[in-house]
């Protein structure tokens, strides 16, 4: 995040220590864009809400046809900036590393991000529409949804988690000690911060505060995009609200495919609130 500089037309062009984040969808990008805003823009909350979040935290991959595409917006973007992807470790593009960029992947436990998705898929309508939610489980556990399989993503990322320039976070960490892990952020970007300044952070970035901030929340999105009638894109920000909507024999299948899907790694999730 330190580079001055200036873009070329190329896919994540050629500035040093940008600062990306990486996270299956509904994994908490938005919560981690916030809190990253936030901090480089030292705690000012006003300049926070000086734009939309997909606005001031642009999209890599978006594409839609009508507005800009995220790679034009980060062309239009002055460095340093922070960049929003959802990519899969093997699509990573090689400038990211030859470019000294630093990456913060969130990761959120499989069922949380499936019920969250299953809302996203209704009210955000570039997807298609997801069926039942028995249907969604399946194509989910089949890894034929946006993105693909959640097990290779947060697999993937997880090989990688000891390079120097990538940081592996959990939503269910931060939900828990949000504090504990600005820290770590803020460690990893060498950024120091008083603690009034990260107590004002964490207020701005918490669910209640996001939940009704216009710039945070995307209810700024044309409705043609993403309907909030048929669920806000804030919609609980919880851990363990899958509880509230997998039937016992839903969550004996889920837990089968997915023992045998992250067996042998030692990645471990919290499911349970
Ligand atoms: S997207 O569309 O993939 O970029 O969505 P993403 O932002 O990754 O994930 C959306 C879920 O994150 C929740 N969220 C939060 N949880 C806790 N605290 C804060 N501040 C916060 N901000 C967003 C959001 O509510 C979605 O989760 P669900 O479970 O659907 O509520």
């Amino acid at each position: 995040m330190t580079s001055r500089t200036k873009t070329t037309g190329s896919l994540l062009p050629g500035d040093r220590n940008k600062n990306k984040h990486f996270l299956h969808p509904k994994s908490g990008t938005t919560w981690l864009s916030e809190i990253l805003d936030a901090i480089y823009h030292d705690g000012n909350l006003e300049k926070c809400q000086r734009d939309a979040i997909y606005n001031r935290v642009p999209f890599l991959e978006m594409k839609i046809p009508g507005i800009l595409s995220g790679v034009e917006q980060l062309e239009k973007t002055p460095s340093p900036r922070l960049v929003k992807t959802h990519l899969p470790v093997h699509l990573l593009p090689a400038s990211f590393q030859e470019k000294d960029c630093k990456v913060i992947y969130m990761a959120r436990n499989a069922k949380d991000v499936v019920v969250s998705y299953y809302y996203f898929y209704q009210m955000a309508k570039i997807h298609p529409d997801p069926g039942t939610l028995s249907e969604f489980l399946q194509a989910f556990m089949d890894g034929k949804v946006a993105y693909g399989s959640w097990y290779k993503h947060v697999k993937g990322w997880w090989e990688k988690r000891h390079e120097k320039r990538l940081l592996y976070l959990f939503y269910e960490d931060m939900k828990k000690d949000p504090w504990g892990e600005v820290q770590k952020i803020l460690q990893f970007l060498d950024k120091e911060v008083a603690d009034e300044m990260v107590a004002r952070i964490l207020h701005h970035t918490s669910f209640k505060e996001m939940k009704k901030n216009p710039t945070s929340n995307y209810e700024t999105m044309p409705t043609t995009l993403m309907d909030h009638s048929l669920s806000p894109f804030m919609r609980k920000g919880m851990c363990g609200d899958w509880a509230n909507h997998f039937t016992v024999a839903q969550n004996e299948c889920f837990d089968r495919h997915y023992q045998q899907h992250m067996a042998g790694s030692d990645l471990c999730f919290q499911m349970e609130a």
